[in-house]
């Protein structure tokens, strides 16, 4: 067995930022498939109970230790092995800043439009997807603003605020409708910075359950 186990599928953004990260550390690490389509596996009450009460992916399980909400699982990692760890107060503060700005109102808003987007049998109300698709921009603006004539978020090296913000930017633009690194290019040059770092991954290549639905060997 692996000395980690990822409770993660391929088209969760929000696990592949630990994803990426275990596997940007060099971790021994195996993903362990959660059928959130077909099989609502994280509405059963089995799943509440014995793997996250916040009925969610991603639930990083390292020995006796499991942990849920990928900027804790991120924090987790970085602790462990001091890699992508922010480095001192005013670092760390400004990571846990855009970390929150991230989940609540970048990959906060991009994975459930993508959602509503790919994966609901009924065309999404296009007011609300309206609304959304501005959110974003208005998102996204700010944090191509931040990257402008810097390498990485928060230093000048990669940290884990910079993992948290991958989130979805690597799904194929074809599902969201736009192209995230073509129309903000600070992001996109950033995207590049990560992309270069040993072991990256397409989330696709990375977690199991592409395409939608089925189960590849692991
Ligand atoms: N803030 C959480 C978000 C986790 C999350 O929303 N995961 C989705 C998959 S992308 C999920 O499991 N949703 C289940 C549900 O809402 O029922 C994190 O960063 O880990």
């Amino acid at each position: 067995m692996a000395e980690f186990q990822l409770y993660c599928f391929a088209q969760s953004g929000n696990a592949y930022r630990a994803a990426l990260m275990l596997n940007l550390i060099g971790a021994d690490w195996e993903p362990i498939w959660v059928d959130f389509f077909a099989g609502g596996a994280t509405r059963t009450p089995e799943y509440r109970e014995n793997i996250n009460e916040m009925g969610e992916v991603p639930v990083l399980v390292h020995g006796k230790k499991k942990l849920s909400q990928s900027a804790v699982i991120l924090t987790y990692l970085a602790n462990l092995t001091g890699k992508f760890k922010p480095q001192g107060e005013d670092e760390e503060l400004e990571s846990l800043r855009w970390i929150i700005f991230d989940n609540q109102k970048v990959n906060g808003f991009l994975g459930p439009f993508r959602f509503l987007k790919n994966f609901v049998p009924q065309q999404a109300d296009p007011a609300v997807m309206a609304f959304m698709k501005a959110r974003i921009y208005g998102a996204l603006a700010i944090v191509n603003k931040r990257l402008t004539g810097r390498q990485f978020l928060v230093s000048d090296k990669p940290t884990i605020a910079d993992i948290s913000m991958t989130g979805y930017f690597y799904y194929p633009p074809g599902e969201f409708g736009f192209d995230i690194a073509k129309e903000h290019p600070a992001i996109g040059a950033w995207m590049e910075r990560m992309k270069a770092l040993p072991g990256w991954a397409q989330p696709y290549d990375l977690m199991p359950g592409y395409p939608f639905g089925t189960r590849p060997e692991i």
